[in-house]
């Protein structure tokens, strides 16, 4: 490994005098390299080799179960004033904060290798592109990055003698005693940072080795991070996927989406369409975030800065998404799902019938009726892109592919129509600024009620919320061709609690709407939260689904939705002083057509 950057090894030399490491490994990103790396941890107990026959160069870990998820709680925008990281994140004084952290990381790697993670987000040397450094003492951080992200020399290469990185420190915070022996998972969940400079530009992240806490390339770099680079340069970084939809006649279109979590997202990225609907496909550029840039034409184009999917596997079959099962099919790593008896993997839903015995998430014996899930709710895999087979040709396209709409979704069981189309722009970013998901396990509170997600960005927008309105709204300015931006809601539900719509593959008639309102080619009527497609204006072959049906998943109960836009209003709020004025007129216009 070769670096020309002095900046680079210097920070690299002043962290290794801090956390006092006991090597230094900089990754080459190589399969050999991984191979060493798996051997080891499978060696200190922390991981296990699957069965090659049923999962080719798959690997197995469980987490520690006090680190099993991101940590909001201990999730830190530390800008120098508090008003710009505004109500929605937690804020400290970057100066105390940076003190505090020193403190933390002094001798944190006692026993350890410190291993140096040079990683593109998005394809190396793109415009569109950012280059970040994690310095990290988990090898599971070193397997699961090199598969998030592009590592190694050529990262390098392409960040050259001068070249801007974001530096990101990470460490499980366990340092290792002379003579101790290592857990198969080390962490410290008891003293749990995860901080972001803003102004900076950089992460620290002490603690944990779960996911979005320790990958820091994901939420904390290419959200947290790259929101605030993208308020400054006048782009977009959005937890966002990308898919194209390409008709019979071979045109494709490039459309963005937002929900909220636990509303399907892998699953809309890499959806398949109805057989009768042939001819219509879809194509998965990501599935998680977009980086999204106007061209010097003035068109906007998003890459997928990811190389990998984070997916959360309880819930995934080939019943309902069989690209994500073939993606993770091989040279995927898997956490805290269940073991079977023969060296597979298996999780809640993958099957319709569960082994008659596994191993669960925590280590211990698992049989259908023991009363405990075999799975963690959260468990995931970590598969390459490359996996998918319906992988989108551009997804390596260093200058992005154009996007003609944006689609905001929540989960809504009991008042939001399948389908609007926002009015116009600003229409649009107060209906991405007031959406929200009702509430599913009773544990995260009052079942049904709605929890706020702005462009469901809440917890990864690294600044001022308010000001992340404003910045869509100024985006208007530069963009020539603005996307369309509408609002999807699968999970209505009658007042039996039926849902009301069938999703999944199904959810191609919506999109071939959308795509179709998009080519000016498809009609729609009015109502007072936006356009929708009445009954005759979507693609009913293979599907039988009556015209009452239809008026029943799209009627609107004015005041029912009255009630959730006063509520909007109360959140909007804690931001008045900032909010963008526009905002508040198209309240005050809906609230006037809902009286
Ligand atoms: O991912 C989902 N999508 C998007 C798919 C492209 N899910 C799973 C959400 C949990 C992560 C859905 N669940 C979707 C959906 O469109 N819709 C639903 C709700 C639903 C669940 C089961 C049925 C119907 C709707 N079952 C039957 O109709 C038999
Ligand atoms: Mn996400």
């Amino acid at each position: 490994m070769e670096t020309k950057n002095r900046t680079l090894v210097r920070w690299v030399e002043g962290v290794v005098e801090l956390c006092k490491p006991e090597k230094v490994h900089w990754c080459d990103g190589t399969q050999g390299e991984a191979d060493t790396l798996f051997e080891e941890m499978i060696k200190g107990g922390g991981c296990v080799r699957l069965n090659p026959d049923k999962r080719p160069n798959g690997y197995y870990f469980r987490s520690d179960p006090r680190d099993v998820a991101r940590v909001e709680s201990r999730t830190f925008i530390c800008s120098r004033k508090k008003e710009d990281a505004g109500p929605t994140n937690n804020w400290e004084d970057a100066l105390e904060m940076k003190a505090r952290l020193n403190g933390l990381f002094e001798g944190c790697m006692r026993g350890r290798t410190l291993y140096v993670i040079p990683f593109s987000m998005g394809p190396i040397g793109s415009p569109l592109s950012q280059v970040g450094v994690e310095l990290t003492d988990s090898p599971y951080v070193v397997v699961s990055m090199r598969i998030m992200a592009r590592v190694g020399q050529q990262v390098l290469d392409a960040l050259g003698e001068n070249g801007f990185f974001v530096p990101c420190l990470h460490s499980v915070g366990r340092p290792l005693l002379e003579g101790e022996e290592d857990v198969p998972w080390p962490c410290n969940p008891e003293n749990l940072y995860i901080v972001h400079f803003p102004e900076e530009r950089s992460i620290y992240s002490f603690g944990s080795g779960y996911g979005g806490n320790a990958l820091l390339g994901k939420k904390c770099f290419a959200l947290r991070i790259a929101s605030n680079m993208a308020r400054d340069e006048g782009w977009l970084a959005e937890h966002m996927l990308i898919l194209g939809v390409e008709d019979p006649d071979g045109n494709k279109t490039y459309v963005t989406a937002a929900f909220p979590s636990a509303c399907g997202k892998t699953n809309f990225a890499m959806m398949i369409p109805p057989k009768a609907m042939n001819g219509w496909k879809v194509t998965t550029v990501g599935d998680d975030i977009a980086w999204i840039k106007p061209d010097k034409d003035g068109v906007l184009r998003a890459i997928n800065p990811e190389s990998g999917f984070f997916g959360v596997a309880p819930g995934t079959s080939y019943e309902t998404n069989p690209n994500a099962m073939e993606c993770c099919r091989r040279d995927s790593i898997f956490t805290n799902v269940a073991l079977t008896d023969d060296g597979d993997v298996w999780w809640e839903g993958m099957t319709k019938t569960p082994p008659h015995h596994l191993i669960d998430w925590q280590g211990r014996d698992w049989s259908p009726d023991c009363g405990r899930t075999a799975a963690h709710s959260n468990a995931r895999f970590t598969a390459p892109v490359k996996n998918c087979p319906c992988l989108d040709e551009a997804f390596e396209d260093p200058y992005g592919v154009p996007i003609k709409a944006f689609i905001y979704g929540g989960r809504r069981m009991s008042d939001i129509p399948l389908v609007f189309q926002a009015f116009d722009w600003v229409h649009g970013v107060y209906t991405g600024a007031t959406m929200g998901s009702e509430r599913t396990a009773a544990a995260e509170g009052k079942q049904g009620e709605l929890r706020r997600d702005p462009m469901a960005m809440l917890p990864f927008c690294g600044y001022h919320i308010a000001d992340y309105f404003g910045h869509y709204l100024e985006m208007a300015k530069q963009v020539k061709e603005l996307p369309l931006i509408f609002h999807v809601n699968w999970f209505r539900k009658n007042p039996q609690g039926q849902f009301l719509w069938a999703g999944f593959g199904e959810n191609m008639r919506v999109l071939r709407w959308i795509v179709e309102r998009v080519e000016g080619k498809a009609s729609a009527k009015e109502i007072e939260i936006g356009w929708i497609p009445r009954y005759e204006d979507l693609d009913w072959r293979g599907l039988d689904y009556t015209e009452s049906q239809w008026n029943e998943l799209m009627s609107v109960n004015k005041t029912h939705l009255r009630q959730q836009t006063l509520q909007a209003s109360e959140f909007f709020s804690l931001l008045y002083h900032k909010l963008p004025k526009e905002l508040w007129l198209q309240e005050q216009i809906l609230l006037a057509k809902l009286s």
